[in-house]
């Protein structure tokens, strides 16, 4: 019988209907200073490689079918805790200076945000929301994890005052932490590519705010929504993402250009107020 599992074991993987892997990686959740497009500078946390603070948060990218050992380190002098969007609940608390090992599956194509769940939102508000991506990676990839803030609330609420969440008025909105010019710089988010290249674009909305993509020049395919699966397959160049929400959109340019990309919600084109230093970025086709 032993034999006979080996070998059908073997033919599965011959024949690739199996390439489901462990993936072990570690995350730090950390604190420190987001800057702003105008160079104020606000309280702020995120879950970064090391113990280094870094604005950007960490992404986790594994197969479909791939199980994820996620340790979770907690650097900070408080608890923390985690969870993921879309998924049966791995919700955890991590105690100040602990660790906690996660185990996770993922089957299929999708985004899901793994996130701190204490005091929520404040926590997640503050930064703590990052993207676990699982696809076979087979176009070229550009990601974008979009958020808005109102910087002086983040300064409020890490001090422990309460706030209204219905007076939030966001001034600043950024993609992997960088708002316009910046964002340019992030070859994760800055589209470069060719006519007929297959490009893929995994975009989480870790912020409060809904957002409204839109793309100049071209039309994208949506591959996968979180909230609203019966919307795959759609071809369109405006895509409305509600918080803590994710899309997989794919792009084939059918032609040369510079276009822009930017939220059709145009405050959020703005930075403290200064027009275009908030969610905008251009697509280069050569
Ligand atoms: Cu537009």
């Amino acid at each position: 019988m032993l034999h006979k599992a080996f070998v059908c074991i073997l033919t599965l993987h011959l024949f690739g209907w199996s390439h489901a892997a462990v993936v072990y990686d570690t995350v730090y959740i950390n604190k420190g200073l987001i800057t702003m497009v105008d160079g104020s500078n606000h309280d702020y946390y995120s879950f970064n490689a090391t113990t280094t603070f870094e604005t950007t948060n960490k992404r986790i990218e594994i197969g479909l079918g791939d199980s994820l050992y996620l340790a979770i380190v907690n650097t900070d002098a408080v608890v923390h805790g985690f969870d993921v969007t879309n998924t049966s609940s791995y919700s955890t608390n991590i105690p100040a200076t602990d660790t906690v090992e996660v185990p996770m599956k993922f089957e299929d194509l999708g985004v899901y945000i793994f996130y701190d769940n204490a005091n929520y939102p404040n926590f997640r508000y503050l930064g703590l929301g990052g993207m676990i991506v699982v696809d076979d990676f087979s176009g070229t990839q550009f990601y974008w994890n979009i958020k808005d803030h109102e910087g002086d609330w983040n300064d409020s609420l890490d001090a422990g005052w309460t706030v209204d969440w219905n007076d939030y008025y966001p001034d600043y909105f950024t993609i992997n932490g960088y708002s316009n010019p910046l964002i340019n710089d992030d070859p994760d988010a800055r589209i470069v590519g060719s006519v007929g290249e297959t490009m893929r674009i995994y975009i989480s909305n870790t912020g409060e705010g809904i957002h409204s993509l839109h793309f100049h020049g071209y039309h994208l395919n949506i591959l996968y929504s979180s909230k609203y699966p019966n919307h795959v397959g759609r071809s369109k160049d405006t895509f409305p993402i509600e918080s803590m929400e994710t899309l997989i959109l794919e792009l084939v340019p059918d032609k040369v250009g510079e276009y822009p990309v930017h939220d059709h919600n145009l405050v959020a084109v703005s930075g403290g107020n200064i027009y275009p230093n908030g969610m905008f970025l251009t697509m280069l086709i050569e």
